[in-house]
C-alpha cells in the first residue's frame, strides 16, 4: 500500500512538471484521466465526509491521510480539459471552454479549499475538519452546478 501510494505520488509529481498538451496522446485519454482522478478524489473525499458527518468514527490519522490525498489529487484533473476534449464520453459542459476564466476561478477555489482541508485535518481537530470539509464540498458543488451536465 505504502509503495503504491509512493509510486502514484511519483508519477503525479512527474505529470505536474510536464506541459499539459504533452500529457495525452488522444482526447479520449485526457477524458479518461480526468474522470479517473475525480473518481479517486471522490473516494478519499467521501471518507472524510463520513467522519465529518459522524457516519464513521473520527480517526485523526486516517483523516490526515485522506486529506493529504485530496489536496494532491485536487491539482490533477485540470490539465486534462484541453482543446478537443469537449466531445466524447463526458459530462463536461461547453461553458468550460467558452468561459475558461470562470472555470479557472472555480478550479483555484477548489484547490485552495482542498489545501485548507489538508491543514485542518493535520490539526487533529474534528470541528476544524467539519468546517473545512463543508467549505471544500461547496466548491465541488459550485463547479458541478456550473460546468457538469446532470
Ligand atoms: C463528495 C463527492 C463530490 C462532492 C460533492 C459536493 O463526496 O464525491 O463530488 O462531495 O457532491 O457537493
Amino acid at each position: 500500500m505504502k509503495t503504491s501510494i509512493t509510486l502514484i505520488l511519483a508519477s503525479v509529481a512527474a505529470a505536474l512538471t510536464m506541459p499539459a498538451a504533452a500529457q495525452f496522446a488522444k482526447p479520449e485519454d485526457a477524458i479518461k484521466y480526468r474522470k479517473a482522478s475525480f473518481t479517486v478524489m471522490g473516494a478519499h473525499f467521501s471518507r472524510l465526509g463520513a467522519m465529518a458527518s459522524g457516519r464513521a468514527p473520527f480517526d485523526a490519522k486516517v483523516a490526515a491521510e485522506n486529506a493529504d490525498l485530496v489536496a494532491t489529487l485536487s491539482k490533477l484533473p485540470w490539465a486534462a480539459f484541453g482543446e478537443g476534449t469537449d466531445k466524447g464520453e463526458t459530462r463536461a459542459k461547453p461553458e468550460i471552454w467558452k468561459d475558461a476564466a470562470k472555470f479557472k476561478e472555480a478550479e483555484d477555489k477548489f484547490v485552495g479549499e482542498a489545501a485548507k482541508l489538508q491543514a485542518a485535518a493535520k490539526t487533529g481537530n474534528l470541528d476544524a475538519l467539519k468546517t473545512a470539509f463543508a467549505a471544500t464540498g461547496g466548491t465541488c458543488k459550485a463547479c458541478h452546478d456550473n460546468f457538469r451536465k446532470d
